[in-house]
């Protein structure tokens, strides 16, 4: 009987974890591919600690400073701690202001509430062995850093974030909104195959980041 009742609770413990334990991996069964644009807010599921480290648990963006209203944008990914919000052109401006360095794309989602020590997870799927530069879509309220590892080793330095500030800006809080685009921070070696790549905030944080971009640095 005892045999029994422990092979039962063996059982129960066993059917119980697997019904726990998030998916892992890439975001919505979609691996980002490289050479191409990885967008920064499809980092991988797994939550705290496995996809990503987040300073908080709460989604300051989707379902907070962008209420639950049913709508994607609003509403992406709003349970996970990464903080993801998206490009709004208003009137008074937000992301459309005058001291955009580069002109964003409008409703695009990025992750925010940037803080030294936080990191993304993304599984990526490199198609051709070679050298990439890489390239950023970002704000920044101050210079920043930030550095990339891969599969467990860091593959960049500290990469500097040139601060977007202006000190012609009216509006306190839209010096988190001036947007850049810088198109090669560094120039990185990757191997044809399925990696981790992470990307780490370093440095003062207060960015955003939209995308990065991978292109191929030779042609063969
Ligand atoms: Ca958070
Ligand atoms: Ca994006």
């Amino acid at each position: 009987m005892k045999l029994i009742f422990s092979t039962l609770f063996l059982l129960f413990c066993a059917v119980g974890t697997t019904l726990l334990a998030q998916p892992t991996g890439a975001w919505n069964n979609s691996i980002q591919q490289i050479p191409g644009r990885l967008q920064c807010e499809f980092y991988d599921l797994g939550g705290e600690g496995i996809a990503y480290h987040d300073a908080d648990s709460v989604n300051n963006g989707s379902g907070k400073l962008n209420p639950a209203d049913g709508t994607f944008l609003n509403e992406f990914r709003r349970m996970e701690g990464v903080d993801i919000s998206y490009t709004k052109f208003r009137d008074p401006a937000i992301d459309n202001s005058p001291y955009n360095l580069v002109e964003p794309v409008k409703e695009q989602l990025y992750v925010g509430w940037t803080v030294p020590g936080e990191w993304i997870n993304y599984t990526i799927k490199v198609t051709k062995s070679g050298s990439y530069s890489v390239g950023i879509m970002y704000t920044a309220s101050g210079d920043g850093g930030i550095s990339l590892e891969l599969d467990g080793n860091q593959i960049t330095n500290e990469l500097r974030i040139p601060s977007t500030r202006n000190e012609k800006e009216t509006v306190a809080w839209r010096q988190w909104h001036h947007w850049n685009r810088i198109d090669s921070l560094t120039t990185v070696q990757l191997k044809k195959g399925t990696h981790l790549l992470k990307l780490k905030t370093v440095s003062n944080g207060n960015m955003n980041y939209d995308y990065l971009d991978f292109k191929p640095t030779s042609k063969k």
